[in-house]
């Protein structure tokens, strides 16, 4: 085959947002956009990259996107393409494999030398001809890409001219792992094993013997939902064959080029049938109908790319905030922070609720707060000088948008999430002889409450909104509150009382690159004293219009109080504040397109 150079136009409306760059799938059909191997290696000093990881959700295009990629890599003297066998792999995958992988397979983590990864996921978003695709680049230490590097990406696709590409036949993916195509002299892809640089990532954070023995128990039962997208995979490989749990305990985990036709974005509204299996209503509550000790001990699902987890018990739904919160106050349930004697660090992005804070501060462990985006977490995780010159694990980090993970990769992980939480209930049920009760993760969850108060947490989406009613919102908010003395404010009849209002920035600590816009809060005072804050941001991974996020939390330290499920204890709240935004005038939108 032959390089070959095509000369292309600029395109518009390319700037990657929260977390790689998401249109339509007809989009990406449509236009050519290779301006990303040109931005990796001025990112790489000037120096082509060697070796680069290439992998994909498995959603529509995947095939031909992968095809298309290593033909320009080739062309453009990338030595060494890695692509899984079948070209699927989750998001976390491919961050291990960036930090693991040697030139002859496994290795240690910090021994990878793939110095890039693209990822193409639109991850959450649904998959298909008339839906989203989308692409993730990762840096050398598996971490998605900074600010810089997008900013820079972007620059360049709006000044490209030409692009050289191979004119060669496709590559068959579906060949043994092992296969090798050579389609320059000097360049090659390999097929590898998708599974086994995550599977020893997974290996070294958890005790997968005692976790066998703890699920093989006649007691213990789960459901898994991979919702179609490529964490199914990992999933029947880590649950079925290596824990030993029976088929029965998945659900939707084959991956499927349109997700099933499902939304892959596991939360209570999507994620419907896990939620009733799991014995509970949309609204997270226990539906009261459902005997509690016929249910599964264990409910998860993964979303698009097997990113994002949601952790579930009998009849009780865990929030993604108190999830952290929990993980970090049950690190000895873990081998990996407990081997190590506990955590250097934990973040979390603004937008999550404070659970995790008041956790780290009884335990004395530094809490960071981030803006929304796992690319905030990278620096952190891999610096010493963050932590007093402290190793930078063992790291735990998370978001309320179903993201949880730890530096054994560079991404949130959707099944090292449910790995965690199968220690923690493995842990609490120590001892516990068989015919006796298991502690449930309602207990686990409920207890935890008693000991630290309860951050009742939930977010209203308003997907699909006009781009310019949903920026008069954001800018209202911003020239009515911010800054606004906390006087100036009444309460309402429930005695809520705005006290202040704020927008987020953020000066990271490592590199000292700073980060404006990052949302806007609200801060109030309900009649009982105990703070509530509402905080409003634009969604940054959408593929068209604009989606106006609002999460709401409040914090109740009495107990006899925590019983109740979070949208309805954040009714009035949701209220006040939707009023004072003016949110109905603005968008003509009088309910939010989904509550998680
Ligand atoms: C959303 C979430 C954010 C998450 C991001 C990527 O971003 O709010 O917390 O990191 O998705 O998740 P936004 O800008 O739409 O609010 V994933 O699983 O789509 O990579
Ligand atoms: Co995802």
């Amino acid at each position: 085959s032959e390089v070959v150079t095509v000369s292309t136009s600029p395109i518009e409306g390319m700037r990657p947002g929260t977390s790689g760059l998401r249109k339509k799938t007809t989009v990406w059909e449509m236009t050519e956009n290779y301006s990303l191997i040109d931005t990796a290696m001025e990112s790489n000093g000037g120096k082509m990259l060697d070796t680069v990881v290439v992998a994909g959700d498995g959603r529509y295009y995947n095939n031909d996107a992968i095809q298309t990629i290593a033909r320009v890599l080739a062309a453009n003297g990338v030595s060494n393409i890695w692509i899984p066998q079948d070209g699927i792999m989750s998001t976390p995958a491919v961050s291990a494999v960036i930090r693991r992988r040697t030139a002859d397979g496994s290795g240690e983590d910090g021994q990878g030398v793939a110095q890039g990864g693209i990822v193409l996921t639109a991850s959450h978003n649904p998959g298909g001809p008339e839906e989203d695709f989308g692409i993730k680049y990762n840096e050398g230490l598996g971490q998605p890409a900074g600010e810089e590097f997008t900013e820079t990406l972007y620059e360049k696709t709006l000044e490209i001219k030409s692009y050289r590409t191979l004119n060669s036949d496709g590559i068959d993916l579906s060949a043994p792992v092992g296969t090798e195509y050579q389609l320059t002299p000097t360049s090659k892809v390999t097929l590898i094993d998708p599974f086994e640089n995550y599977l020893d990532a997974l290996k070294s954070c958890f005790d997968f013997d005692g976790l066998k023995q703890f699920t093989s128990r006649p007691d213990f039962r789960m459901l898994f939902d991979g919702m179609h997208g490529a964490g199914s995979k990992f999933a029947r490989r880590v649950l079925v064959d290596e824990l030993g749990m029976p088929e029965s305990a998945l659900m939707r985990c084959d991956p499927l080029p349109d997700f099933g036709g499902c939304h892959p974005d596991p939360n209570l509204t999507y994620a419907s049938e896990l939620v009733k299996r799991m014995g509970l209503r949309a609204d997270g509550s226990a539906d009261d109908s459902v005997d509690a000790s016929s249910l599964p001990v264990l409910g998860a699902a993964n979303d698009g790319d097997g990113d994002r987890n949601l952790i579930a018990g009998a009849g009780f739904f865990v929030t993604p905030s108190d999830s952290m919160a929990l993980i970090c106050d049950n690190y000895d349930a873990i081998p990996q922070f407990a081997s190590k004697g506990g955590l250097n660090g934990v973040a979390r992005s603004m937008p999550s609720s404070a659970a995790l804070d008041v956790v780290a501060e009884a335990r004395g462990i530094p809490c960071f707060v981030t803006p929304t985006g796992w690319k905030f977490f990278g620096n952190l995780m891999s610096s010493k000088e963050s932590f007093d010159g402290k190793d930078y694990g063992p790291f735990l980090c998370g978001e309320e948008s179903f993201g949880t993970g730890s530096d054994h990769v560079r991404e949130k992980d959707g099944l090292w999430a449910v790995l965690a939480w199968m220690s923690i209930l493995s842990k609490a049920n120590e001892g516990v002889g068989e015919g006796e009760p298991l502690t449930s993760v309602r207990e686990i969850v409920t207890r935890h409450w008693a000991k630290y108060g309860r951050h009742f947490y939930c977010r209203y989406d308003y997907e699909g909104v006009e781009s310019e009613s949903a920026n008069a919102v954001m800018d209202f908010i911003r020239s009515s509150f911010v800054g606004s003395d906390s006087g100036t404010f009444e309460a309402n009849e429930a005695g809520i009382r705005l006290v202040g209002a704020e927008e987020f920035s953020y000066e990271d600590p490592v590199d000292g690159s700073r980060t404006s816009k990052q949302g806007l809060i609200l801060n109030f005072e309900l009649a009982s004293g105990d703070p509530a804050r509402v905080v409003f941001r634009l969604s940054g991974t959408g593929s068209s219009g604009a989606t106006i996020r609002m999460y709401l939390e409040r914090y109740e330290k009495d107990s006899s109080r925590h019983d109740m499920s979070a949208p309805v204890a954040l009714k009035e709240l949701a209220d006040v504040a939707l009023k004072l935004v003016k949110m109905e005038e603005t968008t003509a939108r009088n309910a939010p397109t989904v509550i998680t």
